[in-house]
């Protein structure tokens, strides 16, 4: 195609736009490049931990359902997400006789017929601050969504993100965001990954088995930074995956552990303590800001970044 180029650089410039016509030519040929994930540096994750720490302490000690403690946290979350650029929303529901809330945020452009979907639960137990359960996971699911904006990653799937209400009670805030879906939107979501308690004190490094192309992509990201993974198997339907699953979204995730005992081969790959439990704390009002291991809440802040970029790409 002759391009008419006005002016004595009429040579020049005809050269460039050919060069730029050859090369853009040879870069639409050439396979997409995947957009390798970048780092989630672990003390943004912890500033958020800080933050939802003071709420809690602001507010009677806890983040629990119906208490103030839990939407503070969500109105911290929300506040931030607004600011990124994010399309966020509130979705209220009531359980045990108080209201409680969803937080749903999306990242404008892709494709909304294929929606890749990590989310974590947002609410604590009532004895305390539930700074590993499951501020953790809440804390790195937002910061991967602020590395998304700052970034400006642009993927091929839809991004969104969820921080759920009640999961304390039975998973009730993820269940009545499934089931609020209609079936055609139900359909859109290609994946569903679930991060609840990845910071555990005595921490051991589990994937969900759930579906094999999720599984083997977390487990691809910590083969390759020589940690060895274990499938979680404490967990089965014990967190917001389950509604997913049961809706037939494909799910994954994942835990670092709970109140099970480390055995001494566990102690022998991942170091740490045999005979105590990954997370003496659970459910405790010793659950605060000290009760995190930075390096296990580092890889999976890392781990999730990697598959939310590979899995949407
Ligand atoms: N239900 C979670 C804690 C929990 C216990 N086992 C697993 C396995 C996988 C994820 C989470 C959990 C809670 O108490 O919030
Ligand atoms: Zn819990
Ligand atoms: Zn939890």
């Amino acid at each position: 195609m002759k391009l008419s180029v006005p002016g004595r650089a009429t040579g020049i410039a005809a050269i460039s736009i050919a060069a730029l016509l050859t090369t853009s030519a040879i870069a639409d040929a050439a396979p997409a490049r995947v957009a390798a994930a970048p780092d989630i540096p672990v003390a943004n994750v912890k500033a958020h931990l800080t933050q939802l720490q003071s709420i809690a302490t602001a507010n009677g000690g806890n983040r629990a359902h119906g208490r103030a403690g839990y939407k503070a946290s969500l109105d911290y979350v929300k506040a931030r997400l607004d600011a990124a650029g994010f399309t966020t929303a509130i979705q209220q529901f009531t359980s045990s006789g108080r209201v409680g809330y969803n937080l749903i945020a999306d990242w404008p452009g892709g494709d909304a017929n294929q929606v890749v979907m990590a989310g974590s639960h947002l609410d604590s137990v009532s004895s305390g601050a539930g700074i590993n359960d499951n501020g953790s996971g809440s804390a790195a699911v937002l910061e991967a969504a602020l590395t998304v904006s700052r970034t400006q990653y642009r993927p091929t799937k839809h991004l969104r993100f969820a921080w759920w209400g009640a999961e304390e009670l039975g998973m009730v805030g993820s269940r009545y965001y499934v089931n609020s879906l209609s079936t055609a939107n139900r359909a859109r979501i290609s994946g569903y990954l679930n991060f609840d308690m990845i910071g555990s004190p005595n921490p051991g490094y589990f994937v969900y088995d759930d579906n094999p192309a999720i599984e083997k992509t977390f487990k691809d990201y910590f083969t390759g930074i020589g940690v060895p993974t274990e499938i979680e198997t404490e967990g089965d339907g014990r967190s917001d995956h389950a509604p997913f699953k049961s809706a037939g979204v494909p799910v994954g995730g994942l835990f670092t552990g709970a109140s099970n005992s480390k055995t001494a081969a566990q102690a022998a790959k991942w170091g740490g303590t045999a005979g105590t439990a990954f997370d003496r704390c659970y459910h405790s009002s010793c659950d605060t800001t000290s009760n995190i291991n930075d390096t296990a809440l580092n890889r999976n802040s890392d781990a999730l970044a990697y598959a939310v970029w590979e899995l949407s790409e």
